[in-house]
Formats: structure tokens, C-alpha cells, sequence
């Protein structure tokens, strides 16, 4: 499930480069071009789901899958300590519409 327009189906494609910190079968995470936390890392499904809400429905073991790993990347850089944030439609600040966590750790973040 893949749309020929989506930047992030070109980055999990490698036809854009990134820089990749985690993948697996159903899974890719990579760090996010303009970071707002000491490590921001932006994690999707290899299938493409305009939002989170979309995800949810159609596969939700899926969607449990990506915070398992969160959990795990943040175990690694900061105490298992994150934020997860799922920006859902474009008045909420949603700009990709390829449904992805921004993982924000690896420091103290306010409040
Ligand atoms: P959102 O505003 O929630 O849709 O977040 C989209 C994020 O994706 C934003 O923080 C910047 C990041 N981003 C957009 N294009 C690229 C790209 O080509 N490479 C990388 N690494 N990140 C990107």
C-alpha cells in the first residue's frame, strides 16, 4: 500500500535519502529534518494511512507495533522517557499525510 506522491513512501523506499534508525518488516523510523528535542525521530508504517485515526481501524496491532518500538528507541536514548505525538489533519499541524509519531526524548522536555 504505497502512494506514488508521498514523501514519506519515497524516504521508506529509499528514493529520498534519511537517516534511518530503526526498521523492520512493517516499520521504519528515522530522524526528523527539523528536530524540536534534543532526539526527534519520526516513525510510520511501511503502508501508507493518510492519519493515525485511519491506522487505528484498519490495523490496529499495527499501530501498537510503532509504540513498542517508540518505547524502545526511547529505552535506548533517554531512560525510556518520550513524547509521542500524532498530529491528525492540517488545522492541527498535520503537513505529511502518511500517518507518523514524532518521538521526542534524549532530554528533559517542558512541560
Ligand atoms: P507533521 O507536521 O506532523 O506532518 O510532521 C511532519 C514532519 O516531517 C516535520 O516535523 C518535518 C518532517 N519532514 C518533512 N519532510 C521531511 C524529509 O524529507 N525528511 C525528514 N527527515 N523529515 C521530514
Amino acid at each position: 500500500m504505497k502512494d506514488e506522491n508521498c514523501i514519506f513512501c519515497k524516504i521508506i523506499d529509499c528514493e529520498i535519502p534519511s537517516e534511518k534508525v530503526y526498521e523492520d518488516q512493517t516499520t521504519y523510523a528515522f530522524k526528523d529534518i527539523n528536530p524540536q528535542a534534543k532526539v526527534h525521530i519520526i516513525i510510520v508504517p511501511r503502508n501508507h494511512y493518510e492519519n493515525v485515526a485511519q491506522l487505528a481501524k484498519a490495523d490496529p496491532k499495527q499501530l501498537a507495533h510503532m509504540v513498542q518500538v517508540a518505547q524502545q528507541l526511547a529505552d535506548e536514548e533517554f531512560h525510556g522517557a518520550y513524547r509521542l505525538v500524532f498530529n491528525t489533519g492540517e488545522d492541527a499541524g498535520q503537513t505529511v499525510f502518511h500517518v507518523h509519531g514524532h518521538i521526542l526524548t534524549g532530554e528533559k522536555l517542558d512541560e
